[in-house]
This record gives structure tokens, sequence and C-alpha cells, in this order.
């Protein structure tokens, strides 16, 4: 049976930790790769040469780490990719995946 010091024990950890989720673009034939280095800058606020590295990396292995952010951001994150690469006619995805 759990007590009121179990509840609030159990508040405290999941306001101290909230879930962190991974952010990954994916990688494309047809997306450019200067149109993800610009997503990387914008959306993830890397420097030109991490951005240019991630994008590198993606178009190596398939697939790159862009940050870690809580549901809601990193949520927000992916939405803004999809549509920013829809509105400029790219078929660039990104996914988030829970740490
Ligand atoms: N593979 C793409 C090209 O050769 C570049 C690219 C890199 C696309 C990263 C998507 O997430 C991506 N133009």
């Amino acid at each position: 049976m759990s007590t009121t010091r179990d509840v609030e024990l159990l508040e405290e950890i999941i306001i101290k930790y909230p879930k962190k989720f991974k952010v990954y673009l994916l990688n494309d034939d047809y997306t450019s790769m200067d149109f993800v280095v610009d997503i990387l800058i914008t959306i993830f606020h890397k420097s030109y040469e991490q951005a240019e590295s991630i994008m590198l990396d993606i178009h190596k292995t398939n697939r790159g780490l862009c940050g870690m952010y809580t549901h809601e951001i990193a949520e927000t994150k992916v939405i803004q990719v999809i549509k920013h690469a829809q509105t400029s006619g790219f078929p660039l995805k990104a996914t988030m995946e829970e740490e």
C-alpha cells in the first residue's frame, strides 16, 4: 500500500527528472545538404560547423541525433522540421524516441 510520503517522493522524482526524448533527422535522397544544415542551425541552434558535421553523419549513417528535449519541446521540433520541409518541397523527416 502506498503512503502519502511515497506519493510525495514519487512526485518529487517526476518533477526533478522529466523524461527526455532524442530527436533525429533521417536521411533521404532528395533534401539538399544546405537545407538540412539550415534546419540544424535554425531549429536545433547548432553552429555552422556542428550542423555540417551532423548533416554529413546523417548522410552516411541514415540518421543523426539533433538534440534531447522534454516531450513537448521534442514534439514541437519534429513538427517544425516537417512543416518547414513541406513548404520548401523537401521530404525531410524527423523522429523522436524516449531516451
Ligand atoms: N542525402 C541528401 C543528399 O545527398 C542529404 C541529406 C542529409 C538529406 C541529411 C537528409 O537528413 C538529411 N542530398
